[in-house]
């Protein structure tokens, strides 16, 4: 234990030597070099016991209607939003679909690849590049295996674009080192930042020690280039046995990546055990935690390892729901749609069945409203759409995607 902290203290201070350069550089033309959105210090400093104990709760005035713009979803997972005003939604089985005004296309899109559909595994997010307009790449993360038949799947990252016929000139960009049979904890979601620079959320497997192990993408955020290489900053590329792609560690299973609008950092979420569901500012390096630290327990009630939610080294989270609500989906909202909301950060809850609405001053969460509580059932994804609507998945054998709207 320790020694994992000395280590992450050692890999800081080498991190800020091989800056070294690029910091005089900066020196002489005066101006700092922004190479990541946030720095690990100021990601540990902030996070350091910024939940004391639950928000409080907040009620919207404002009012709003659910809309049904598709159903017969299977496990809807993801969603993007296609400049001709359609938008792209995946099945967790394996079929992308596509939702234009008239509803939904009866025929999934061909080209789609094969997924391991089992447990939590299948197709899950789908993101659109930032130059989607002059390049047409479409990424896709998924679970599959990497040997056909294997009955061994870990998550895989693909682009593609999208033709009359379907997807064409599909690209393998990342596929997971380490396969396992296990159905459970591939993450995942795709998240770019304002360099271009694409992340990538894992999960643990359901095999804990994993997160913590820089050796393997599991429990991790990985970081790449549009086109899947390996970005020079990434914290570990100079470290002997650590995995290149490695951004951060310590997540358990993150299905919530955002963008914030105004600082650039992404924000994540992640599934607790039993509690301990978190929120995180994502910073090179950083160790999360898991499973050395947290504010769940385990299944049966007993603590996890030695039962401690904070430790030198190890990254508080931002924000913890305990009892946990099971996140997934989240989008800042800058809409005009709805002026209340404006800067406010939204969480889907699958077993919580609710729309989290978080509050924010600066980067901490302040108040929490939930909305829809139990009125759409366990909510798989939310984004806002370019009209400045809020977007919702419910997840279900019969899913549908709905949108809210303003009601005067
Ligand atoms: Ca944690």
């Amino acid at each position: 234990m320790l020694i994992q902290n000395v280590n992450v203290a050692e890999q800081m201070k080498l991190g800020t030597r091989k800056y070294l350069p690029i910091l005089l550089l900066a020196v002489g033309v005066f101006a700092p070099v922004q190479a990541h959105p946030i720095s690990a210090e100021a990601v540990m400093a902030l996070q350091q016991g910024a939940h004391a104990q639950a928000l409080p709760r907040l009620r919207s005035k404002q009012a709003f209607r659910v809309v049904t713009l598709a159903s017969g979803l299977e496990h809807p997972w993801g969603m993007a939003f296609l400049p001709d005003g359609s938008i792209l939604v995946t099945e967790r089985p394996g079929r992308l679909r596509r939702v234009t005004t008239n509803g939904l296309d009866p025929q999934p899109i061909a080209g789609v690849p094969q997924v391991f559909a089992q447990g939590q595994g299948g197709l899950l997010d789908v993101a659109l590049h930032p130059q989607y307009s002059e390049n047409g790449w479409i990424y896709l993360t998924y679970a599959a295996e990497k040997i056909p038949g294997s009955g061994r799947a870990g998550t895989r990252v693909a682009r593609a674009k999208l033709g009359q016929e379907g997807l064409y000139d599909l690209e393998v960009l990342f596929d997971m080192e380490r396969q396992t049979p296990a159905g459970q904890h591939f993450g995942s979601r795709l998240a770019f930042d304002k360099e271009g620079l694409l992340y990538i959320s894992t999960g643990d497997r359901g095999e804990r020690d994993r997160a913590q192990d820089l050796g393997d993408h599991a429990g991790k955020v990985l970081r790449v280039t549009d086109s899947g290489g390996i970005p020079a900053d990434n914290p570990f590329v100079n470290q002997a046995g650590a995995l290149p792609e490695i951004y951060t560690y310590g997540n358990r299973n993150i299905q919530g990546l955002a963008r914030h609008p105004e600082t650039g950092v992404i924000w994540s979420h992640e599934h607790g055990p039993q509690g301990g569901d978190e929120i995180n500012l994502i910073a090179p390096g950083v160790n999360y935690g898991w499973p050395l630290i947290t504010h769940g327990r385990e299944y049966t009630g007993e603590p996890v390892g030695q039962g401690r939610s904070e430790a030198p080294g190890l990254a508080s989270p931002l924000l913890h729901w305990t009892p946990s609500i099971a996140p997934s989906g989240m989008a800042f909202y800058t809409g005009e749609a709805f002026p209340e909301w404006q800067g406010n950060l939204f969480v889907g809850a699958l077993a919580g069945q609710h729309l989290a609405r978080l509050q924010l001053q600066g980067d901490r969460a302040v108040a929490e409203e939930r909305l829809l509580e139990g009125a759409v059932g366990r909510i798989r994804d939310v984004r806002q759409g370019p009209d400045g609507l809020l977007y919702l998945l419910t997840d279900a054998p019969n899913g549908s995607l709905l949108r809210l709207e303003p009601e005067s």
